[in-house]
Order: C-alpha cells, then sequence, then structure tokens
C-alpha cells in the first residue's frame, strides 16, 4: 500500500472508532496518526519502516507504527476488517448525508435507536430529530434533503469511476477469440460527467462467447437481461451494463447509436430522411428501401416503417434488405461523410447544434491532453494536500509538464490547514529556491487558493497576493448564501487587483452536494470585464465550471485554465476529465491558459500581476 492509502486506512478505522463510541483520545490518535503520515515522503515511509524507526516519530506511536507497518508490507489488516465487520452498515452509510459526521451519528443511534437511513428519514419526517440536544429544525431539513439527494445520486455513477471500470471491460472483449472490434458508446465515450449505465458494442463471429465471458465478469452480481446478441448485468457497486454484438458491417451504425446521444440520434435521423435515406442502429439505406427496420421503430419521433413484415431476428432483417440498398460505410468518419458532415466528436454530440456546424465544416478542433502543458491549482501538505511539494514536482515533471501552479489554502480554510501570511512567503521562498536549484525541469508558479470571505474580501491583502505568480479565489464557507448576495461576494472578489483566476465556481460535489445558489452569466461576464480566468477545476468530483456554460462565455471571450486542484500527486491526471469537460464544453487550445509553453505563462502572469 501507497502512504496515502495507509492514511485513507488510518483515518477510516479513527471513524469506525468514533461510530462505535470508543475512547476520543483513541481515536484522534489515528486522526492525528494519518495527517503525520501524510506529511512524510513516500522514501521515508519505507526507509522508517525498514529502520524499524517509525514509532518514534511523533503522533505515531507503537500501536499504530505496527498496524501502518502491516499494511505496507501487506496491503491487508485484519484489525480493520474486524472493525469494519463490527460496525452496522446503515450506521456507515449514513456519512454519506452531509452534515452527519461520526458524532451525530452516533447521537442518533444512542438516543433514538436509529441504525439506517430509512429509520433516519422517518425520525426527521415525525421531528424526533429536530428535538434531539444539537440539531434543530435546520439540521433536520438538511438531513432530509441530504437523503433524498442521495438516493437520486445512487442512479448515476461519476465518470472517472465508471472509466476505470470499463476500460479493461473493453480489454477484455477485444481480446476474445472471434472479436473484431468492441468500444464503449454511451455517455461515457461522450464524457459526460456522471453516467447512468455502460454500454458496450461489439463486432464478433461468435457472439455466445462474448455473452457467456461478459455475464461471468468478475464482480457481476445479477445478469440483468441475457439474449443470443445481447446481455445487461449489475455488478456490486450498483453500476449497471448493456452489452450488444453486431455483425461486422453494422459496427459503425450501432456504435454510432448505442453513443448518442438521444437528441444528436434523432437529428441525425431527420437529417437522413432529408436526404432521402433511412439511418438506424442496423443501418442506413434508401428511405424507399423495403429493408423493414431502417430507424422507423425507435419512440422517439423517427419515421413509420416501410410497409413490410419485421422480421423475427437481426438477421433476418439483414437478409432481407436488397444488399444494393444499404449504404457501406467502414468508420463513422465515413457515415458522416455520407450525410454531408464532417465528423462529429463524441464529446459533441449532445444535440447542442453540433450537426450545423458540421455541415459547415466549421466544427472546432477541439483541445486534446496532449496540448495541456501543466497545470495551476495544485495543494501540498502544507495546508491539505498529501504529498509534499517536492513530490508533487516530481510527479508533474514525470508527467513531462513545463509548469506546476501550487495553490494552498489560505488561513480563513481553519479546517484545510491554511497557510497564515508568514507560511505562504516562506513556502514562495521555498519554492524559489527549489526553482533556482533546478534540480526539476519543471517549474514551480507561487501562489494561492485565497479565500473569498462571505463579504467579497479576499483573505490575503493586496501587498501580500502581489507577490505571488498566480492567485486563485475560491469560496469555500457561508455555502447558504441567497444568489444575490453571493453573486456579488464573488464579483467584489474578481473586482480585487492580483486575482488571476477563479476557483470552483459553483462549489457542487458531483453525486455529492449540490452547488451554492450563484448567478454564473453574472459571474462570467464579470470575469471577462476584469481580465479574469475562470477554472475549469478538473478533479472528477467537481468539474465546475460545468461545460455546459464554456461554449458561450468562451465566445464572448472567457479564458479557461484547466485545474486538476489536486491534493496528491495522482490527482494531477484529474487533467484528463477536465479535458473531457473542455471539449464537451467546445473548447480549443486557444482559450486555455495552461496550453501555452512557460514563457508564454510567465509573461502572461507578470503582465497581470503589473
Ligand atoms: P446514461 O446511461 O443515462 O448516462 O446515458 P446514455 O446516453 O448512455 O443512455 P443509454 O444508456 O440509455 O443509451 C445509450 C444510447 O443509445 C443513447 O445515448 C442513445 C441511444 N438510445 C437509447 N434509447 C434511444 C431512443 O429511444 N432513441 C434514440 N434515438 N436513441 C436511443
Ligand atoms: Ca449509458
Ligand atoms: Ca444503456
Ligand atoms: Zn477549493
Amino acid at each position: 500500500m501507497t502512504k496515502n492509502e495507509i492514511a485513507d486506512a488510518l483515518a477510516e478505522i479513527g471513524t469506525l472508532l468514533e461510530l462505535k463510541g470508543e475512547n476520543p483520545f483513541k481515536v484522534r490518535a489515528y486522526q492525528a496518526g494519518a495527517r503525520v503520515l501524510e506529511a512524510i515522503e513516500e522514501a521515508e515511509l519505507a526507509r522508517l519502516i525498514a529502520a524499524d524507526e517509525l514509532e518514534s516519530v511523533k503522533g505515531i506511536g507503537e500501536a499504530r507504527a505496527q498496524k501502518i507497518g502491516e499494511l505496507h508490507a501487506t496491503g491487508q489488516l485484519g484489525f480493520l476488517e474486524t472493525l469494519r465487520a463490527s460496525v452496522a452498515p446503515g450506521l456507515v452509510e449514513m456519512l454519506d448525508v452531509p452534515g452527519l459526521g461520526p458524532k451525530k451519528i452516533r447521537a442518533l443511534h444512542d438516543k433514538l435507536g436509529l441504525a439506517d437511513l430509512a429509520a433516519l428519514a422517518s425520525a426527521c419526517r415525525d421531528g424526533r430529530v429536530a428535538a434531539l440536544d444539537g440539531f434543530g429544525e435546520k439540521t433536520q431539513e438538511k438531513i432530509l434533503a441530504g437523503i433524498a439527494h442521495r438516493e437520486a445520486y445512487g442512479k448515476r455513477h461519476l465518470w472517472w469511476l465508471a472509466s476505470e471500470i470499463a476500460q479493461p471491460i473493453v480489454e477484455g472483449l477485444r481480446a476474445l477469440p472471434g472479436v473484431i472490434h468492441a468500444e464503449a458508446a454511451g455517455s461515457l465515450r461522450r464524457g459526460m460527467e456522471t453516467v447512468g449505465d455502460l454500454d458496450f458494442v461489439v463486432a464478433a463471429t461468435d457472439v455466445t462467447s462474448v455473452v457467456a465471458w461478459f455475464t461471468t465478469m468478475p464482480r457481476v452480481q445479477e445478469v440483468t437481461a441475457q439474449g443470443e446478441t445481447k446481455a445487461s448485468v449489475r455488478f456490486e457497486s450498483g453500476l449497471q451494463a448493456d452489452l450488444r454484438i453486431v455483425p461486422e458491417e453494422q459496427f459503425v451504425f450501432a456504435l454510432h447509436h448505442f453513443t448518442g446521444s438521444k437528441d444528436h440520434n434523432v437529428q441525425m435521423r431527420q437529417r437522413a430522411l432529408a436526404r432521402g435515406l433511412r439511418l438506424s442502429e442496423w443501418g442506413l439505406v434508401a428511405a424507399d428501401s423495403r429493408d423493414p427496420d431502417g430507424g422507423g421503430r425507435m419512440a422517439d419521433g423517427g419515421p413509420e416503417p416501410a410497409k413490410a413484415a419485421k422480421p423475427a431476428t437481426v438477421k433476418a432483417a439483414v437478409a432481407q434488405t436488397a444488399a444494393e440498398d444499404r449504404v457501406v460505410v467502414r468508420t463513422e468518419t465515413e457515415l458522416f461523410q455520407k450525410l454531408g458532415l464532417h465528423f462529429i466528436p463524441p464529446e459533441l454530440r449532445e444535440g447542442q447544434g453540433e450537426i450545423e456546424e458540421a455541415e459547415k465544416g466549421e466544427l472546432p478542433r477541439l483541445v486534446v491532453l496532449g496540448d495541456l502543458r501543466g497545470a495551476f491549482h495544485n495543494h501540498t501538505t502544507a495546508s491539505d494536500g498529501r504529498n509534499t511539494l517536492v513530490e508533487m514536482v516530481a510527479a508533474a515533471e514525470a508527467l513531462g509538464w513545463e509548469y506546476l501552479g501550487i495553490a494552498d489554502h489560505s488561513k480563513a480554510s481553519v479546517q484545510a490547514n491554511g497557510l497564515t501570511e508568514e507560511r505562504l512567503l516562506a513556502q514562495v521562498e521555498e519554492i524559489r529556491k527549489l526553482n533556482a536549484s533546478q534540480r526539476f525541469k519543471t517549474h514551480v508558479f507561487t501562489g494561492t487558493e485565497c479565500d473569498i470571505l462571505a463579504d467579497g474580501r479576499l483573505d490575503f491583502s493586496s501587498e501580500i497576493l502581489g507577490q505571488l505568480d498566480c492567485v486563485v479565489v475560491s469560496v469555500h464557507n457561508a455555502f447558504s448564501q441567497d444568489e444575490a448576495t453571493m453573486t456579488a461576494r464573488i464579483i467584489r472578489a474578481i473586482e480585487q487587483p492580483h486575482v488571476t483566476m477563479l476557483g470552483h465556481l459553483t462549489g457542487r460535489l458531483l453525486l455529492r452536494r449540490e452547488s451554492y445558489r450563484v448567478d454564473a452569466a453574472k459571474v462570467i461576464d464579470a470575469a471577462i470585464a476584469h481580465g479574469v480566468i475562470i477554472e475549469l477545476n478538473a478533479s472528477p468530483w467537481r468539474l465546475d465550471m460545468d461545460w455546459r456554460l464554456w461554449r458561450k462565455a468562451a465566445g464572448k471571450g472567457l479564458r479557461c485554465s484547466i485545474n486538476p486542484d489536486a491534493h496528491e500527486t495522482a490527482g494531477l491526471r484529474h487533467v484528463a476529465a477536465g479535458i473531457n469537460a473542455a471539449r464537451k464544453g467546445w473548447l480549443v487550445k486557444e482559450n486555455i491558459l495552461n496550453t501555452q509553453t512557460k514563457a508564454q505563462v510567465a509573461k502572461y502572469l507578470a503582465d497581470r500581476q503589473a
């Protein structure tokens, strides 16, 4: 196990002990141990363990040193497994409700006997929760709303996590004998921030073995549907996956159809019809063909089916269509060409004008991951990050980045160990020395993620901010302000000198926490007017500002920066999720600060500061 995984395990032990109502000193010792561990470098941890010196590190102690050693060596810990088994799963689920920590959950359990979400919801509706010491009406309302959101959230899955599951499945399918092509389609391929289910499209000669493999994959909990050429499964995590197998000549049509979106598909069919063609998941045929399917059967307002009787199977349908009626295409590019269109990247297939632009040949050349030369808004162990400055820079160098922008929290973010002016200036000095040492090829830009205080003032003075390369300003508290107050607050922050960019515009955490209320259009206009960048926070849990707002905003002149908001080295890779969102927002390289060279960025930042 890596250092951060071990820290997670210690923190989990702390949480579970707290849920069990154990001695608070013991609980705190595990929480503190997790934090101490985070501040140690990976290599140093290995050395301490090898030298048997871990227990002498302040804040770790003998009992935890032994557990850390076991996790480090084996990746497992009997103590943690026993502990997990001893806590009611319903109590652990309550941790997902915003505003409920272990202490509150313990109180709900001890005083009201609540052990799961259903019981908690009903106690809220009866007003029993509000009557408890330390809860009240407002908290009760918040808990109820949290439970309702959790149900809705449970139906969808984060793109990043779904993609991690889909990748090996695609590879597994491709490796099967008789499989010619295999792709993940659906919202995953379109790069949506969350996905409802996975959709796999396969061209194969031997359908039986593909269905058999798919329905017996690891972690499949239930096979919810199974036919000759299709199957659906549900994994233990609740995520579901659909499989379609088609003959090779239909693959492109099936891939296009199951990639969607539905709106895009409807418009494509209408376009085909206007050209005397019928497009469906099975193929593209002349509209007057006797092909019985040809796109007519969808329940979405497509054309009426042709007169011939519907054949019983796909194979029969294909056979019945006269060969000369079928348009042959081997790639999606060819499919679009047949309808007089340039290729439309999957991310743009949302039915929002992409077909019109593809007809004119005016689709943008969307930004790609390889365009990024560095990234801003990254945390270190100085605030709430889990890797040191040096570890973060080494990781950026390994990614081939020319530069890395550091932005630790400011002092008002007490919960995130925000930096005081003194600590910030010491970090600036440390970064200058690191740059001067030329230890890494990656240049480090100094900076801060400065809190926007409740009234719109900034947590640091202009005098301090003026000494930094890059200033990110973000809202981290007073989330419940009304829309007008929040909007004015953010605009006031944007108007102050030395601000380079606005962090996570809405504060949303996908499938976890709703946005605060803010008038995005007004903030965008203010940012443009003051030459302030708005970040596209690339954390897969945020993807904030939302892709739906970027096309129009960039058209008006707003600049973007794709920021990983990394709290550990692995988080730097999240820029890939940001690239997805940027592509969905029709952004090109030129819209994005961190596609520029180090020299260009350095000049831009210096000019801003001046
Ligand atoms: P999701 O799973 O909710 O995140 O979103 P999708 O887009 O993956 O939707 P899904 O899995 O229901 O279906 C995959 C694609 O199949 C969808 O994007 C378009 C196509 N499709 C499904 N049902 C229909 C339909 O009734 N009409 C049309 N035109 N296309 C459909
Ligand atoms: Ca889907
Ligand atoms: Ca599906
Ligand atoms: Zn932040």
